[in-house]
């Protein structure tokens, strides 16, 4: 959020020396980080260091600017990489000393200690043994500097001074100083200072190979001694009078004016209570007229900040909208009962067909990828434990290991950012798609797909419904596997890492020629093709759904649908249950969720005895299930078939889990500012005590896709049992993702809302861009206390896509149209 205020505040603090002391000492807190006004210093309280995420990490100033910070070792050629394992990390409060012990994976153990003298943090990396320098070129202390903060500033050394390159120059080593490194010093808020007394500071450039990675300050030990201790002190520029300025959370599509519209203000744990708030109505003679003003009620703490909610409810007028609190400006939105009409088209004229795969994709002049992955796929190698969760357990196809499998090269979108086709996030996005189309027939058709062309042309009208289209599509990807061998598989993936790992225009992956002879270059795709029993419901599930919804517009495909879904459903029904681990595929649940899930879909699907009968045989499953398991499980499902099973036992073992969930739904609102269902990994205190005690390596993505998905069930609950359930929680979830979250107010869809996620990773993520209509998960916690959504394309646990929280982004938009225009 740009801030006028720390614009303005900066004019004032300029003539301020970049380190300031009074009132502002560092000290160890409980949470076992070094803290003082505006500054943490986390000790392992993250530990995800492959994201850029955990180790040493400084906030300062509202910002998360060094990360990973540990011991470092460079193999030599040929010599395996070091693994290093962290062990446990103890805090002496009464020092203000905190240390880590770790180890390198088979060899001797190393300790980080950090103490502060109230103004710097030293950190001390002590070896137990010196370095074996016939395994390493290079070892020390390092630490990494976040990119996005310091492009185009300044550093300062001993001996050079220099500017931090926004590309790639070519010279890695930025800058040697003997002892001293200064960063950013035209930034008070940024700004930080490096010192060493016994050795060097070596300022790098990380980004040769690619984009994506960060600068680092290292400290080496001298290459060949028998040195074990490194001593470093970092200097942060604290700042007592810095107040984090207001985030104020608002939906920046806007509200339909008969709904709950709540400002959610994230405030400076020390500001003042009750924020003075102003709601302005844009004028057409130019003025703005004040539509609510007022001071904000208290909600409480939650993590870091203080929140306080400004309710304007009661402002139901239409119009334009922008509302100002402590100096920072939010909108301008719109109150309009045509609020959501538009803002799901973005992810349906743009997201998803750009997503898919074996096509290409324009738009007017552009190209946004060429028909890619034609040579589709391999049958992995057996035993092949691969890259992203794929795994090959025993060959059950047909197809020796590298041989081609035909009619794998139609159907099915890129994932996310990267391009594999997992088919847990095909079934799951197609169902999504086909309930959207069920429940509420959205009208749009702005793209033409043409098959024998493998072109699909956005802004180009052919005639068919778009998401009918894109549920073909889906549907297609999954049908590949079946029609092929039967059973479907978990997912194609770039059989190296560097296609895996590549950015850009897809089509340039492979060679586009099957591997047969006729292409000499082994570069197709590996198709991993064990079966897995919950894969096979889901993907039942979603056969049958999409079956119902493509009747009238391809009968032929819809009756492939349900006569694969039929077989699928038959063919495990008949054997005992496999869960062959790979990516994006469910693991047991040890109640039969999946095939809970699908006997009631196609039992909904086509009323026929036999599936309520398997239905009502695995009640006892369900007797044992909590709400939550209920609620992410099955129970969205089996309520829809509430009105048409008049049966005792399946009427109140489905209301009564319907209970239980509702009161931890409850429990779960109330546990955050937000009123949506936050995963326990953020909310739950205990998790946090835990991680007070321990170095933690357990990793949160942002929630937002989770939470998409949880409205969609919620939808369910609200339509089918209204006595126990509102739709509040959808419609705070939506709230949510358009901006009204914790960390930041940016809209979660990129190009919806007046500050979306306009930079986002996405197959274009190395130019900075975006698709639109694409929705990022957002904020992530960066324990054990901090919300973050970085403007950095490359942090792919905030900022990646995925199909799936499209598709439930768009029912949930479609599911608040609805309701509210029902009203
Ligand atoms: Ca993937
Ligand atoms: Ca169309
Ligand atoms: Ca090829």
């Amino acid at each position: 959020m740009k801030s006028l205020v720390v614009r303005a505040w900066l004019l004032a603090i300029a003539a301020f020396p970049a380190i300031c002391t009074s009132g502002t000492k560092i000290g160890l807190n409980e949470k076992e980080y070094f803290e003082a006004p505006g500054f943490s210093f986390l000790i392992f309280h993250n530990n995800y260091q492959v994201g850029h995420q955990g180790g040493l990490q400084m906030l300062q100033n509202g910002e998360r600017l060094l990360d990973s910070g540990d011991l470092f070792l460079v193999p030599k050629t040929g010599e395996p990489a070091a693994e290093l394992r962290v062990l446990r990390r103890v805090a002496d409060r009464e020092n203000s000393t905190a240390t880590v012990f770790g180890e390198i994976a088979g060899g001797p153990g190393y300790r980080l200690i950090c103490r502060t003298d109230g103004e710097r943090i030293l950190i001390t990396l002590r070896l137990d043994r010196p370095v074996d320098w016939s395994r390493f070129d290079a070892a020390g202390f390092r630490i990494a500097v976040y990119p996005g903060a310091y492009f185009l500033k300044s550093f300062q050394g001993d001996a050079s001074v220099g500017i931090f390159p926004r590309q790639y120059t070519g010279e890695q080593v930025l800058l040697r100083s003997t002892h001293r490194l200064l960063i950013d010093q035209e930034d008070p808020l940024r700004s930080v200072l490096v010192t060493r007394s016994d050795g060097e500071l070596v300022l790098t450039d990380e980004r040769r190979g690619g984009p994506e990675d960060w600068f680092t300050i290292v400290a080496p030990l001298k290459a060949g001694s028998a040195d074990t201790e490194v001593d470093v002190a970092i200097t942060p520029s604290i700042i007592a009078a810095w107040r984090r300025p207001p985030v104020i959370g608002i939906s920046q599509a806007g509200y339909h004016p008969s709904q709950t519209k709540r400002a959610v203000l994230e405030l400076d744990s020390r500001s003042a209570p009750g924020a003075g708030v102003t709601l302005y109505r844009m004028q057409l003679n130019g003025g703005r007229k004040v539509a609510k003003s007022g001071k904000a009620q208290p909600w409480g703490q939650f993590l870091r900040y203080r929140y306080e909610i400004f309710d304007f409810t009661d402002v139901r007028e239409p119009g334009v909208y922008v509302i100002e609190c402590g100096g920072q400006t939010a909108g301008p939105f719109r109150i309009d009962a045509a609020i959501y009409d538009a803002v799901w088209k973005p992810t349906l004229q743009y997201f998803l067909p750009v997503q898919m795969c074996h096509v290409a994709v324009k738009e007017g002049n552009r190209t946004w990828h060429g028909a890619c992955h034609l040579d589709d796929a391999l049958q992995a190698p057996e035993g092949k434990v691969y890259i992203d969760g794929y795994q090959q357990g025993k060959r059950e196809t047909r197809f020796a290991d590298n041989e081609h499998i035909p009619g794998l090269d139609w159907g099915g979108w890129h994932d996310a950012g990267d391009h594999d086709l997992p088919a847990g996030s095909i079934a799951i996005t197609t169902l999504a798609l086909a309930l959207a189309q069920e429940e509420f027939h959205p009208n749009l058709d702005e793209t033409l797909v043409n098959r024998a062309r493998r072109e699909v042309l956005l802004h180009v009208p052919d005639g068919r419904q778009d998401l009918i289209q894109q549920i073909e599509y889906g549907v297609e990807g999954l049908l590949a596997s079946f029609r092929v061998a039967g059973h479907i598989f978990p997912g194609i993936i770039e059989s190296n890492t560097q296609a895996y790992s590549h950015l850009g225009d897809p089509v340039n992956i492979t060679d586009n020629r099957i591997w047969d002879g006729r292409s000499q270059t082994f570069d197709d795709r590996w198709a991993f093709t064990n079966r897995n029993t919950g894969l096979q419901y889901d993907t039942v599930q979603a056969l049958a759904a999409a079956s119902r919804v493509l009747r009238e517009s391809d009968a032929a495909l819809a009756s492939e649908c349900l006569a694969a879904a039929r077989k699928l459903y038959d063919y495990e029904q008949e054997r005992p249950p496999v869960y062959a681990p790979s990516s994006y595929t469910p693991t047991d649940s040890g109640f039969r969720s999946e095939e809970i899930a699908a006997s009631t879909e196609m039992f909904v699907t086509t009323g026929e005895s036999r599936y309520r009968d398997r239905l009502l045989a695995l009640l006892p499953e369900l007797h044992k299930i909590s709400g939550e398991q209920f609620s992410h499980g099955p129970g969205w499902t089996l309520v829809r078939a509430l009105p048409r099973i008049p049966h005792d036992e399946f009427q109140s073992t489905v209301r009564d889990l319907a209970k239980k969930w509702k009161m931890q739904a409850e429990k779960s609102a109330a546990s955050n500012p937000y009123g949506v269902h936050l995963p326990p990994g953020i909310t739950n205190p205990d998790y946090r005590l835990e991680t007070r005690s321990a170095v933690d390596s357990g990793f949160v993505w942002g929630p937002g896709w989770d939470l998409q998905e949880d409205a969609l069930h919620q939808y369910y609950f609200h339509k089918h049992l209204p006595e126990l359930f509102d739709s509040e929680p959808l419609l705070a979830t939506v709230n949510f993702v358009l901006g009204c979250h914790p960390g930041s107010n940016q809209s979660y869809v990129s190009g919806v809302g007046a500050n979306s996620a306009i930079i986002a990773y996405g197959f274009n993520r190395a130019d900075w861009s975006h698709i639109p209509g694409g929705v990022i998960s957002g904020a992530s916690l960066v324990k054990p206390d901090y919300m973050e959504l970085k403007e950095f394309p490359f942090l792919w646990y905030q900022t990646e896509y995925v199909i799936g929280g499209a598709a439930t982004y768009i029912f949930d938009v479609l599911a608040a149209h609805t309701l509210l225009n029902e009203k």
